[in-house]
């Protein structure tokens, strides 16, 4: 199986969907948003992971129109929700080629348009990986993505190797605590300081939480006892087909 000429291909033949996975206020139960994660059904392989075609997608650069779809995609899923009378955001995760794109801010300012999405409702997830490299040139690209009325989160904290100095100044709404410090949890008693500790310094900053994974009660109530409110994972829900979601409501929303 030749990837790259597969991915073309997947692209034409329009091979990817999207899946939603809600985020929850834990306090209210609702669902308060959903992170957009692609899927490729191949024809004769079956399900390929992004895990396994993502980084070869971004190798090519064939990311940028996979990306460009998915946003606009999950931009639509979003308005049609919008449009049934539910408020949701919709969260979607930007590769480092993406976000290095000298006409990112052109394609979602143009999507938002054509959509019709209000753009405070777009939540966009970045790596620490992402903005280390050329930080300045990092903050300026984070800036302008601002200046669109977006939100930005930075997914998987704690995992990278972004420099606290430096986390101050991103423009950056949401940190997004990775879902290896939640998994262990109440087990792992440094794993419960260290996500502890991600929290108070996300509120310090004035920035939102969002603690991925969680899988169980106990976690959820360690996180609430601890403020962080909004969570994702199995505990509440899988990613979601959109026929899944449109069958779930309204009871869920
Ligand atoms: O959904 P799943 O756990 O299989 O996702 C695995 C990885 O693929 C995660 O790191 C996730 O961020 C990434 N991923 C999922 N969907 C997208 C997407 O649309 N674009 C990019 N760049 N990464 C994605
Ligand atoms: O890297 P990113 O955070 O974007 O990836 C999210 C991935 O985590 C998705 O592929 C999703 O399928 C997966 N995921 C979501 N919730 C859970 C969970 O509760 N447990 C596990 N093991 N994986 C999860
Ligand atoms: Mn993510
Ligand atoms: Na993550």
């Amino acid at each position: 199986l030749h990837i790259e000429n597969e991915l073309r291909q997947a692209i034409k033949s329009q091979q990817f969907s999207l899946q939603y996975q809600p985020q929850i206020d834990s306090r209210s139960g609702k669902i308060v948003g959903y992170e957009a994660l692609i899927r490729w059904n191949h024809p004769t392989e079956g399900g390929i992971p992004p895990t396994k075609f993502i980084p070869i997608a971004e190798a090519t650069g064939l990311i940028v129109e996979i990306g460009t779809w998915v946003l606009k995609e999950a931009c639509r899923f979003s308005s049609v929700l919008k449009s049934k009378g539910y408020t949701a955001d919709i969260s979607i995760n930007l590769s480092a080629r993406q976000f290095k794109d000298a006409n990112l801010i052109e394609t979602i300012s143009h999507t938002l348009d054509e959509v019709g999405l209000p753009p405070s409702m777009l939540h966009l997830e970045l790596t620490e990986s992402m903005l280390m490299g050329d930080v300045e040139a990092a903050i300026e690209q984070l800036k302008e993505m601002k200046k669109l009325g977006v939100s930005l989160s930075i997914d998987d904290f704690g995992t990278g190797y972004s420099s606290l100095s430096y986390l101050k100044r991103f423009p950056v709404d949401v940190l997004k605590v990775d879902r290896s410090f939640v998994k262990d949890i109440p087990e792992d008693s440094n794993d419960m300081e260290i996500t502890a500790a991600i929290i108070a310094m996300a509120q310090k900053l004035s920035m939102k939480v969002v603690a991925e994974g969680v899988e169980t009660a106990e976690q959820v109530a360690f996180l609430q006892r601890n403020n962080c409110h909004i969570v994702q994972g199995y505990y509440y829900s899988a990613p979601l087909t959109e026929q899944q979601v449109f069958a779930q409501e309204p009871s869920i929303m």
